[in-house]
């Protein structure tokens, strides 16, 4: 049998989802056209761009796609911790952010707003980060996270409300298997629902 979704659960933060093969590389280039095609990201001072309620055509596909691979995983017993209850709600998402990052460029420590609901998707494009998620509990714990091109990564329940995430992409930050990662320009789908 195919294994179309591959899930991995992050262990360490307990509701942390990460598929690594979510978008092929073909996928990759045509959501990343589809994102362009928006002429959000003209000038290089435009990094961010939001949108509420219906979104463009390919975000509804997109998230399509990622009820399709959290459904794939319903078929495996070890993976039922993934948010299931998520694909009952209409619409799954109907807010999202797409950043785009060029070298040395991240995101502070955050959790999300509480405006959104439980259970946030994020895919990537194009460069690999190193996210790390720390624990509102306790600051010391940090957890880094691989999110390479074409991923997805689900939060939820704990991982949405407790941990922080976070991407630090000053010099000595993003280390990977002991290896610094080479950085180039990353673009992010962030895809949420609000309350
Ligand atoms: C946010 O926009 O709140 C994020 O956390 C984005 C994370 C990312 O770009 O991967």
């Amino acid at each position: 049998e195919e294994v179309r979704f591959h899930w991995e659960e992050i262990r360490e933060v307990k509701g942390l989802w990460v598929s690594r093969n979510f978008l092929s590389p073909h996928k990759q280039s045509t959501l990343f056209s589809n994102v362009h095609s928006e002429n959000w990201f003209t000038q290089p001072s435009n990094n961010q761009a939001m949108r509420f309620g219906d979104l463009p055509s390919w975000a509804t596909e997109l998230s399509h796609s990622v009820r399709d691979s959290v459904l794939a995983a319903s078929d495996d017993d070890q993976l039922l911790p993934l948010p299931l209850d998520l694909l009952l709600r209409q619409p799954l998402f109907d807010q999202m952010i797409v950043n785009q990052y060029q070298p040395g460029e991240g995101i502070c420590a955050h959790v999300d707003l509480l405006r959104f609901e439980d259970g946030i998707a994020i895919v990537s494009l194009e460069s690999s980060c190193v996210m790390h998620f720390t624990s509102v509990d306790n600051e010391l714990v940090s957890v880094p996270v691989l999110l390479n091109p074409g991923s997805l990564v689900v939060m939820s329940g704990e991982a949405r409300y407790r941990w922080k995430h976070e991407i630090n992409r000053r010099p000595g930050f993003q280390t990977w298997e002991g290896h610094e990662l080479d950085q180039m320009r990353r673009t992010s789908v962030t895809l949420r629902k609000l309350c």
